[in-house]
């Protein structure tokens, strides 16, 4: 079913290197869903779906109006366990081996997919900063197996749609100047940039990251809105 009333919440994803604005675009994307949505009637959703997804609907009933419309999230979640570990490495103030990391930042996903899972289909549209491509993609800047890389994220759910903000790393670095976290460093940037690219497939939009805030939103919103993913 595809009306508004039954039909599962949309999966947008934004990827991109460092200061491409994907935080920036995917905040902006929330708040215009959240303003333009018709509210749908949560009580309707829950015909022939089975128990699990009738316990998430007495959750979504505490939500608030808006984020029963859409929701942003974002990887890695640092708030978890391994989320904590994760941001002590980026922080450079714990060491670890690639390949624990590698592992680190994909099991940071596995913990959500439930909850990502019941969340779109209550009906909500999650708007996701960052996925499994940049899982893979700087990895693989670290020259790790890029299959190798891969399976670890086999299984996840599968975004409806995939934003890459694209920026050149040398664009990039005029927005400020990049911070002190790990990976923030030229020559890292763009291999990864490059390892991104390779990685492209039919549910990627690119777009040209050196355009305005309000040209890139208008773009974002109106793709969403060609590929039925907002009602
Ligand atoms: N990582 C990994 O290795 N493996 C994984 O599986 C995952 C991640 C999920 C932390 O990510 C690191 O984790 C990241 C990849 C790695 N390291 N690197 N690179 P993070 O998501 O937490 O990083 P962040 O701190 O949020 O920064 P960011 O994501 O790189 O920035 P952004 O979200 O793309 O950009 P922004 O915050 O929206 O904008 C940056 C600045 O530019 C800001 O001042 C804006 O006002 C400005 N801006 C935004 N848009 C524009 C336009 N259009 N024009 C001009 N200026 C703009
Ligand atoms: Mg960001």
């Amino acid at each position: 079913p595809t009306d508004a009333s039954t039909r599962r919440g949309a999966f947008i994803v934004f990827e991109g290197c460092d200061r491409a604005g994907k935080s920036t675009q995917a905040a902006k994307l929330v708040e215009y869903l959240q303003k333009r949505h018709k509210q749908p009637s949560l009580k309707s959703l829950g015909v022939g779906v089975g128990e699990t997804f009738t316990n998430n609907l007495k959750e979504s009933e505490t939500m608030t109006d808006k984020a029963k419309v859409a929701q942003l999230w974002k990887f890695p979640d640092r708030t978890t366990h391994i989320g904590k570990m994760i941001d002590g490495y980026l922080k450079n103030t714990k060491d670890l081996d690639d390949h624990v990391v590698h592992l680190l930042f994909s099991a940071n996903r596995w913990e959500c997919m439930t909850a990502i899972k019941n969340i779109l289909l209550s009906g909500t549209t999650l708007v996701v900063d960052r996925y499994a491509y940049s899982g893979v993609a700087f990895s693989a800047a670290k020259d790790l197996d890029i299959n190798w890389c891969k399976s670890s994220d086999i299984g996840l759910l599968t975004p409806d749609i995939v934003f890459f903000m694209d920026l050149e790393p040398e664009e990039a670095v005029k927005r400020g100047g990049y911070g002190k976290e790990r990976y923030e460093k030229l020559e890292f940037q763009k291999k990864a940039r490059k390892i991104f690219l390779d990685l492209k497939d039919s549910s990627w939009k690119v777009l040209d990251a050196r355009q305005t805030i309000p040209e890139l939103h208008q773009q974002i919103f109106e793709t969403a809105e060609e590929n039925n993913l907002i009602i």
